[in-house]
C-alpha cells in the first residue's frame, strides 16, 4: 500500500470535490479509483466497504471513511486547518456550512429540468451576492486579516475559494461588488499547494457536462 489516501467516487466533482480541494490544499497526495458504472458501485457495496452504501468513500489511516462532512473535518483537523480552539472551530464550521449550502445549489443545477434551470441559476446568483458573499466580505473587512478565521489558512478559506470559483463559472463578474473577496481569491489561489491544484493536469475536476449527467444518473439512480 502506498500510504496515500484513496478516493472512491465518480470521475467528476459532485460530493468528492471539496475533499480533493482540502487534501490538495494540505499538500497531501491522493489516489483515485473511479466508479464508472453501476456495477462498480455494486461491487463496493457487495465488498461491504460502504457504511451507508454510499460514496464518497475515502480510504485513509486504516479507515474506510464515508459521509462527506466527516471526511472533511477529519482532514481539516489532521492537517491543522481547523482552528486553534473550539470557538475558531465553530466559526470555521459556520462559514463552511454557508459555502456548502451555496455549493449544494450549484451541484444540483445540472440535474434539474431545463425549464427550471434558468430560474435556479438566477436564484444562485442572488443568494451568492445577497446572502453568502456579503458575510465573507464583512468578516474580512471587520478583522482586516488575510484569512477568514484566526489569521491563518483554514478549511473555511479553502472551501470559500472553491465556492467562489464555482459561482464565477455561472457568472464571471459575480465578485464585482466584493473587493475584499477579489483580493482574497487572488491570495488564496496563490498559496503554492492551491496554485498547483488550480493548474491544468491536476486532480481538480471540470464542471459536469450533459453527457456526464446521464452517466451519473444511471450510476446513482438520480
Ligand atoms: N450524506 C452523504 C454524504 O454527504 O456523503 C450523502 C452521500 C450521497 O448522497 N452519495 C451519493 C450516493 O452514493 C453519490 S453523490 N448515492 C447512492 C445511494 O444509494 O444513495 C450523488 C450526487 C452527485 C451530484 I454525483 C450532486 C448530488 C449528488
Amino acid at each position: 500500500m502506498s500510504g496515500k489516501p484513496k478516493l472512491h467516487y465518480i470521475n467528476g466533482r459532485g460530493r468528492m470535490e471539496p475533499i480533493r480541494w482540502l487534501l490538495a490544499a494540505a499538500g497531501v497526495e491522493f489516489e483515485e479509483e473511479f466508479i464508472e458504472t453501476k456495477e462498480d458501485l455494486e461491487k463496493l457495496r457487495n465488498d461491504g466497504v460502504l457504511l451507508f452504501q454510499q460514496v464518497p468513500m475515502v480510504e485513509m489511516d486504516g479507515m474506510k471513511m464515508v459521509q462527506t462532512r466527516a471526511i472533511l473535518s477529519y482532514i481539516a483537523a489532521k492537517y491543522n486547518l481547523y482552528g486553534k480552539d473550539l470557538k475558531e472551530r465553530a466559526w470555521i464550521d459556520m462559514y463552511v456550512e454557508g459555502t456548502t449550502d451555496l455549493m449544494g445549489m450549484i451541484m444540483y443545477l445540472p440535474f434539474q429540468p431545463a425549464d427550471t434551470k434558468e430560474k435556479n441559476l438566477a436564484l444562485i446568483i442572488e443568494r451568492a451576492t445577497t446572502r453568502y458573499f456579503p458575510v465573507y466580505e464583512k468578516a474580512l473587512k471587520d478583522h482586516g486579516q488575510d484569512y477568514l478565521v484566526g489569521n491563518k489558512l483554514s478549511w473555511a478559506d479553502v472551501h470559500l475559494l472553491e465556492a467562489i470559483l464555482m459561482v464565477e463559472e455561472c457568472k464571471p463578474d459575480v465578485l464585482s461588488a466584493f473587493p475584499l473577496l477579489q483580493a482574497f481569491k487572488g491570495r488564496i489561489s496563490n498559496i503554492p499547494t492551491i496554485k498547483k491544484f488550480l493548474q491544468p493536469g491536476s486532480q481538480r475536476k471540470p464542471p459536469i457536462d450533459e453527457k456526464f449527467v446521464a452517466v451519473v444518473r444511471k450510476i446513482f439512480n438520480i
